[in-house]
């Protein structure tokens, strides 16, 4: 089975480690299977080709024998159906993991991007301190049920999955934040989430795709 995912050659300082190439590598790694990167060359982004492949120009795409595929989500629900390491057999505890990983995606990642996102993107513009308050209040909402969620769990379903890689991809965003701290359980689940080797060695290798192609100074 040859698979194949793409990424960034390189990105500036600020999103080396946080971009979402990261969450196929670390679901592969967990499943123990081998993959290849495929960096994506000046402009193409933007060709027909890898606009086939992955129609908004972004990353990760992902191809192996059988299917192509673009969106994470859908990537890590695909490489689940791969290995038994990446989700429950229970048919409703199945059922819940694809439902926390909506969850992930669609009812928190927006919240941790509007606190994070206008910081970066947006730096030294009037409106982004106003911003950052109800912006935060959002987030909080959203930790406080997740905790209450995880009150006697140490993963979102009974064992670990791809939900979970997701999950703690869309958290890790708030590492810096104080509203991550004013729910322990959730930063103590991030901090299990992000000890599993399959993560570390997919950070690394992340990392090292990028410092491999660093700009000449
Ligand atoms: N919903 C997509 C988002 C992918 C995404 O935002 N990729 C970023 C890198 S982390 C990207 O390619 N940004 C460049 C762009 O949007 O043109 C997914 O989860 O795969």
């Amino acid at each position: 089975m040859s698979i194949v995912i793409s990424s960034f050659a390189w990105v500036p300082p600020f999103a080396q480690g946080y971009v979402k190439d990261l969450r196929p590598r670390w679901a592969l790694n967990e499943a123990g299977l081998d993959y290849s990167v495929h960096i994506l060359g000046d402009g193409e982004a933007d060709s027909a080709a890898y606009r086939a492949w992955q129609p908004f120009g972004q990353v990760p795409a992902y191809r192996d024998d059988a299917v192509t595929l673009f969106e994470s989500g859908a990537i890590l629900l695909h490489i689940a159906g791969k290995s038994p390491a990446l989700a429950p057999r229970d048919a409703q505890e199945a059922a819940l993991m694809q439902a926390w990983m909506f969850s992930a995606l669609n009812a928190i990642e927006p919240k941790v991007d509007n606190l994070i996102l206008p910081g970066v993107f947006h730096a030294g513009e009037a409106w982004v301190d106003g911003f950052r308050g109800p912006a935060e209040a959002l987030i909080d909402l959203r930790l406080k049920s997740l905790s209450g969620w995880l009150d006697g769990r140490d993963w979102l379903t009974g064992r670990f999955s791809v939900a979970d890689i997701v999950m703690a991809t869309v958290l890790r965003g708030l590492q810096e934040e104080p509203v991550l701290q004013r729910h322990p359980r959730v930063a103590a689940y991030l901090d299990r989430c992000l000890a599993r080797p399959g993560f570390e060695r997919a950070l690394a290798a992340q990392l090292a795709t990028f410092a491999a192609n660093a700009p000449a100074a």
